[in-house]
């Protein structure tokens, strides 16, 4: 705890007057210590400006970051970051701790390729302790530290012995729904001897208001304080509510529960987007987080083109007027993973259960077994945590839930914690459950539909953060595979298997082969998990195959596939793309994908590169390719019913010559 700086409700030191901004006159926490009542007032107004303007030119955590201004600054006064560790849960809402510890400058980059990341990161400030962005872990990384620092003999005890650090976890109303907060909060009230000072932000909203009882039981302590809470009868001294946009109190608070010597819980009010008014207007979820938006309206400068989760939000409205047996289910995210409409068609047939996947997960496996279809809409990156209940409680029991996955692949800007790219490679080993991944809205609405019927084992559809794109027509469909494209004329030379929206690069990269002699045929096995037989069927017809996934390639369909080829005896190499298994950082979705090896040249590189691998089969070299920046448009494809016989090759490793049609 800091025990040189006044609270701000004392008189301030007398100053000498300067020109500059107080904001700019900030560089490190130690700034703050100076500061008298009014200038810590200007100091909030203007961080409060510098959001405004910064985040609404790149885009970010908008309405969390202004509902914690003066919490934060009250919280780098009272305590001695990075001595003390303060944590950030979710993570968001660091921007402002991001200002006040050097790092404004960096706010013009903030959430692009190489630039400020939007979460905290350990590689920008040794302020940041950790980088979380997934709920509800705070209390456990402090139970973690405070133990560490306990047994170094570094861990407060509550006095003003300046060596003592202090853990300050800092958790949202939210993220105390999850149940890993619980557990953590369960450690750290046990342990009396370690006095960690939880900061409960309490601004009564997740994105939507939070529910649940912990909610009710916050809002009833926020309008009427009393002795007896849950949190006093867990053991935690409670000090609040206090008003979190008053400094001085807030601060005050902070000190008062740092020298208690016992493990305290400081209830903090506060208002998501706090004067702002077009965040303290929007009924959604107060600007949360905004794309690039007017800076004076919060209205988005760009017309949004139809999303995935627009075109999904669509179809589970569609269904539900047909089945009323289909209920949605929401971690805390109703409207960001498109169930707006169907709740307002149907709202009591959708269940928001607080940020809590694995509950979320178990307790669909409950609302199957009650006889209904859950279908569980969660982004790709926060079903992670609820692997077990996907094995154990859903699949294990046979239960007809379908998961559908928003974020799936490369998201772009939130960088390595979002991006949605373990989820084929996690399911690929779960006992019948089967995954599909549209190519475009079409495939959607059809795989949903095929996704609600199966009543006695998980499905699940993944679909990315992008623009939905116009419909891929298919020229065929052999036995559940659409068939997109095969070369006239040419021999089956690369059977490339495409995932879902990596069809278009693959269409492309065909294409290109066909320029250069290369026979490629493309199919889009629709569900890629497990393997379609059929699909080896199609392999063992061809020199080589190339897979093409947008998740991780360790495992996954294109793995799934290899193996499935050995078992079948097939000769055919298996050529596995998808991405490497490495934390992506934050970028533009398209760059990414590129600069993972995903683009159209990298596909066409792959199948020429294995084709020469192959045995005696002369390919060209390739001529200097232009630079592909853009998928471009497909041309017209002719249509065709069958696949060519494959040209005899003159060595006798070449595959059959009298080919039936695929
Ligand atoms: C495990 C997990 N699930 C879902 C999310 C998506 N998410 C990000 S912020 C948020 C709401 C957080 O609410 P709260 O903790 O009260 O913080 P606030 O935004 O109100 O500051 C949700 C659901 C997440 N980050 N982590």
């Amino acid at each position: 705890m800091r025990t040189t700086a006044k609270s701000s409700s004392s008189s301030p030191a007398p100053r000498r007057p300067s020109a500059a901004p107080v904001l700019e006159r900030v560089r490190s926490p130690e700034d703050l210590a100076g500061l008298g009542t009014a200038e810590l007032a200007e100091l909030a107004a203007q961080i409060r400006g510098f959001l405004i303007e910064k985040v609404c030119a790149t885009g970010g955590h908008l309405g969390v970051n202004l509902g914690v201004v003066e919490l934060t600054i009250a919280l780098h006064r009272a305590f001695r970051s990075p001595r003390d560790a303060l944590l950030f849960d979710t993570g968001h809402q660091s921007y402002v701790h991001k200002i006040l510890t050097g790092r404004a400058a960096g706010f013009d980059t903030l959430r692009t390729s190489g630039g400020l990341s939007g979460y905290p990161c350990r590689a920008e400030s040794e302020h940041d302790w950790i980088e979380n962005s997934h709920a509800s872990t705070a209390l456990s990384y402090a139970d973690g530290l405070a133990k560490a620092f306990q047994l170094r003999g570094e861990l407060t005890d509550g006095s003003e012995d300046p060596a003592g650090r202090h853990v300050v976890p800092v958790i949202g109303d939210g993220a105390m729904t999850g149940g890993l907060a619980w557990e953590g909060l369960n450690n750290l009230a046990g342990a009396t001897d370690r006095p960690v000072v939880i900061v409960l932000n309490d601004n009564g909203r997740a994105y939507a208001p939070t529910i649940g009882g912990i909610a009710t039981h916050l809002g009833g302590l926020r309008s009427e304080p009393r002795a007896q809470h849950l949190f006093g009868e867990l053991g935690l001294a409670y000090l609040g509510p206090v008003d979190g946009h008053d400094i001085a109190a807030t601060e005050q608070a902070l000190r008062a529960a740092a020298a208690l010597g016992r493990p305290a819980l400081v209830h903090v009010i506060t208002t998501k987007g706090h004067g702002f008014s077009p965040a303290e207007c929007d009924e959604a979820d107060r600007m949360h987080a905004v794309g690039v938006v007017d800076p004076r309206t919060g209205i988005p400068t760009k017309a949004p083109k139809k999303s995935w989760t627009e075109v999904f939000g669509e179809q589970m409205a569609a269904i539900g007027e047909q089945r009323p047996d289909v209920v949605g289910v929401s971690a805390a995210m109703v409207l960001p993973v498109g169930l707006g409409e169907f709740a307002r068609r149907f709202p009591e047939r959708v269940f928001d259960v607080g940020i809590a996947e694995q509950h979320a997960v178990c307790s669909s496996a409950g609302l199957a077994a009650g006889g209904l279809h859950p279908v569980v809409c969660v982004y790709s990156t926060f079903l992670n945590r609820a692997f077990d209940q996907v094995v154990m409680d859903v699949a294990l029991h046979k239960a007809g839930v379908t998961f559908v996955l928003d974020r799936a692949g490369v998201t772009g800007p939130d960088g390595a914690s979002h991006h949605g790219m373990w989820d084929s490679a996690i399911l690929s080993v779960v006992p019948g459950l089967r995954l599909a991944a549209p190519r475009d809205p079409a495939r959607l609405a059809e795989l949903l539909r095929e996704a609600v019927a199966v009543d006695d084992a998980p499905t699940v559809i993944r679909f990315p953060k992008a623009d939905a794109g116009p419909d891929i027509e298919a020229h065929a469909r052999m036995n559940g595979v659409d068939i997109l494209y095969r070369a006239v004329g040419r021999p089956l030379d690369v059977l490339i298997v495409a995932a879902g929206v990596t069809a278009k690069a693959c269409l492309a990269a065909a294409e290109e082969l066909d320029r250069l002699g290369i026979g490629a045929t493309v199919v889009d096995p629709r569900w890629i998990l497990p393997v379609n037989p059929h699909l080896t069927h199609l392999a063992d017809r061809h020199r080589l195959v190339v897979t093409v996934e947008d998740g991780v390639r360790s495992a996954g369909m294109g793995t799934a596939l290899a193996q499935a080829c050995a078992d079948a005896r097939s000769t055919t190499p298996v050529r596995v793309m998808g991405l490497p298994r490495e934390f992506l950082a934050a970028g533009a979705r398209q760059e990414i994908l590129e600069s993972s090896g995903l683009g159209v040249r990298d596909i066409v590189t792959t199948a020429t590169d294995g084709l020469r691998a192959g045995p005696h089969i002369p390919i060209p070299d390739l001529p200097d390719l232009p630079e592909i920046t853009e998928i471009p448009d497909l041309p017209e494809i002719t249509e065709i019913t069958e696949i060519p016989p494959i040209v005899s090759k003159a060595n006798g490793s070449a595959k059959r010559a009298d080919r039936r049609a695929l």
